[in-house]
């Protein structure tokens, strides 16, 4: 080989050593930026029973997308049963944190001391729970339910401040043995206690559910002439209770004074054309304080116990010309 031959030849091989070192070095030099693990949120929803329900799993949803965790979610169908199971397996899937809207008070101390056996921390939001040991969860994020009833007795006094005869109620109530329709039982029913006008003549459930509501009312009619006043524990059972009001020839809102908790958009339009009197507020859009409070846990930080909504309540006196859409 002539002497110009073997010079290219070993400038071409060091040409290809040199690429090759520099690639290797590039991969040592530069240490690999390892990507952030992102939280992991297991929530277990009880149900879509209401659009209540729908926005706030919405808002969740949206929280947590914007806050750039994972989010583990499932729907429990209005079962306890399915939502007891979904807790199980976000404890196996070994989530970095669990919260979930229980659907009654009573019966999660099992499932919820496994979490704690895995060293995974629980969080309520929406319901609460009924338990001995207040070490089973971190906090509760929702509404005062029992504030929620006041509010509606309050409304009530002022309604009928100038009348001195009986004033005859039914009571629509939630799901039996959930925190909502308890509280707001309670509530109700401790701020009415100081004026005997006020009668409870009769309290059943729909079940937060707008067909049952109507349902029921159905039956409270038929059995009972002389309804003054629907109390109903959700929007979405005002709702089914207005259509049996009106199939039976009664004006909701004139005949029968209606009050009616959520603040859903079709009770708010309803309130503004005089089919409902009193709209109490229970906010669902709990999703960013939900993802806020996820991230200060899974941080060990310490949250408070309660974390209570901001709520109001709208009246057929207010002017509500102005008032933003509802979003739920
Ligand atoms: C209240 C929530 C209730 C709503 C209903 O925080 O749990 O459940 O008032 C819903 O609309 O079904």
């Amino acid at each position: 080989m002539c002497k110009l031959k073997r010079i290219v030849h070993s400038i071409v091989l060091m040409t290809i050593f040199l690429s090759l070192f520099s690639a290797c070095q590039d991969e040592f030099a530069q240490p690999q930026v390892l990507k952030k693990k992102a939280l992991v949120l297991g929530f277990a929803q009880l149900g879509d029973e209401s659009g209540w329900r729908s926005g706030n799993t919405i808002s969740i949803q949206k929280a947590a997308s914007d806050g750039n965790i994972q989010l583990m979610f499932s729907n429990a169908e209005q079962k306890q049963e399915n939502q007891i199971k979904a807790i199980r397996s976000l404890i196996a899937y070994r989530v970095d944190v669990i919260a979930f809207a229980p659907i009654v008070e009573n019966g999660w101390d099992n499932v919820l001391t496994e979490a704690k056996q895995a060293g995974i921390p629980v969080f309520l939001t929406d319901r609460y729970i009924r338990t001995d040991d207040a070490g089973l969860y971190a906090c509760y994020i929702g509404s005062n339910f029992q504030e929620e009833g006041k509010r509606a007795a309050r409304f009530l006094k002022k309604k009928f401040a100038d009348e001195d005869r009986t004033i005859n109620i039914v009571e629509l109530s939630g799901t039996v043995g959930a925190s909502p329709a308890l509280g707001r039982s309670e509530g109700f029913y401790k701020e009415l206690s100081d004026d005997s006008k006020f009668k409870i003549i009769t309290s059943q459930s729909g079940d937060f559910m707008r067909s049952k509501g109507k349902e029921v009312m159905n039956n409270m009619l038929k059995k009972y002439r002389n309804i003054d006043v629907l109390y109903s524990h959700n929007d979405a059972m005002t709702l089914g209770a207005i259509d049996a009001i009106e199939n039976a020839g009664i004006r909701p809102g004139k005949d029968i004074v209606i009050i009616s908790i959520d603040g859903e958009q079709a009770a708010i339009d309803l309130l503004k054309i005089g089919k409902i009197n009193c709209v109490i507020e229970c906010n669902p859009m709990l999703g960013p304080t939900i993802v806020d409070t996820a991230k200060k846990l899974v941080r060990g930080e310490s949250v408070p116990k309660n974390i209570y909504s901001e709520e109001k309540v709208f009246t057929e006196w207010d002017d509500l010309t102005d008032l933003p859409p509802r979003g739920y």
